[in-house]
């Protein structure tokens, strides 16, 4: 297997309360469930799991209307999966994360910034998540976590990054983008962020984009971290997710890209989001996360 940390910890954040849609709180028991630790414990991986972040939701939903909603507990879940993701690379493991709506992102990125300062990133998702409370057309806080890795937007949340450890928005690369605001076009022009929409996937080829993905976030960086909706994917391999956006990725592009990332060994921490298994067909795509995490860490790669 490629040279990635052997020694796994997974995290579970049953956070729903970015979305718009309700559900993905269940999606990491569905991944455990489609047996992710048994899977990379077959590999050869040493893996533990930790559990959950735990969420409170009794403070939720009390300002429905806001440009921001939930931002006091999703504030305090990503505050705390910080820390946990920041201790757990200090014992030297390899975070693996699962969502829980896309917000987390803030959460797992700011933690792995505090341990890696000079981190690539590469987001697969349908979306750009890169809103601010003043483009957001929904308020919903997993369409805005990009911008707050970069130091844009509510300084509740960009606190939780900290002053001087925002992502470099030159480390940053989409792969899958199909359905962007325009504040987001207009935002990712203005930082020079490279975006490899479907159409560069269709006119360059996964292996291509790939090469050039693990470019910009691995060359001069202190390692790559993989930040995984599934909605990435097409949804006829990945229903059970809130905002399904037709034309994504088929199941070997997905697979064969991770397996990309395993192979550069610069792979350094991993979230997979956007599961909600009450959209979902039979767990499918519970399953599907399961497998594209065996791929990630170089199952196929022998
Ligand atoms: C839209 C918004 C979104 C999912 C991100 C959609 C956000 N751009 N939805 N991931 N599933 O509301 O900001
Ligand atoms: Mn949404
Ligand atoms: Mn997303
Ligand atoms: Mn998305």
């Amino acid at each position: 297997k490629p040279n990635i940390n052997s020694n796994i910890a997974i995290i579970g954040v049953p956070l729903d309360l970015g979305a718009g849609t309700r559900g993905v709180n269940l999606g990491p028991d569905a991944i455990r469930y489609a047996g992710v630790e048994e899977r990379l414990k077959n590999i050869g991986y040493n893996v533990e799991d930790l559990g959950d972040i735990p969420v409170n939701r009794s403070q939720a939903f009390t300002e429905p209307n806001s440009n921001l909603k939930n931002l006091n507990v999703i504030s305090e879940v990503n505050s705390l999966l910080s820390e946990k993701v920041f201790s757990v690379m200090s014992e030297g493991k390899f975070p693996l994360v699962l969502g829980g709506d896309h917000s987390i992102a803030i959460g797992t990125i700011s933690g792995v910034l505090k341990y890696k300062k000079s981190l690539g990133v590469i987001w697969f998702d349908a979306h750009g998540d890169i809103n601010t409370p003043e483009t957001s057309p929904s308020g919903n806080i997993h369409g805005m976590p990009v911008a707050v890795l970069l130091g844009l937007g509510d300084k509740s949340l960009t606190k939780i990054v900290g002053e001087n450890n925002f992502l470099k928005k030159e480390n940053i690369v989409y792969i899958g983008s199909r359905d962007l605001d325009s504040g987001e076009r207009k935002a990712m022009k203005e930082q020079g962020i490279t975006v490899f929409t479907m159409h560069e996937i269709d006119d360059m080829g996964i292996k291509k984009v790939m090469e050039e993905a693990i470019k910009i976030a691995g060359d001069n960086t202190d390692g790559i971290h993989v930040s995984f909706d599934m909605d990435a994917l097409d949804p006829s391999i990945a229903p059970g997710t809130g905002t399904k956006v037709p034309g994504g990725m088929n199941y070997r592009e997905a697979h064969y890209a991770l397996e990309l990332i395993a192979k550069s060994e610069k792979l350094v921490s991993a979230e997979f989001v956007e599961v909600n298994p009450l959209l979902d067909n039979a767990n499918m795509t519970g399953k599907a996360a399961a497998v594209l995490v065996g791929s990630l860490m170089g199952e196929w790669l022998i």
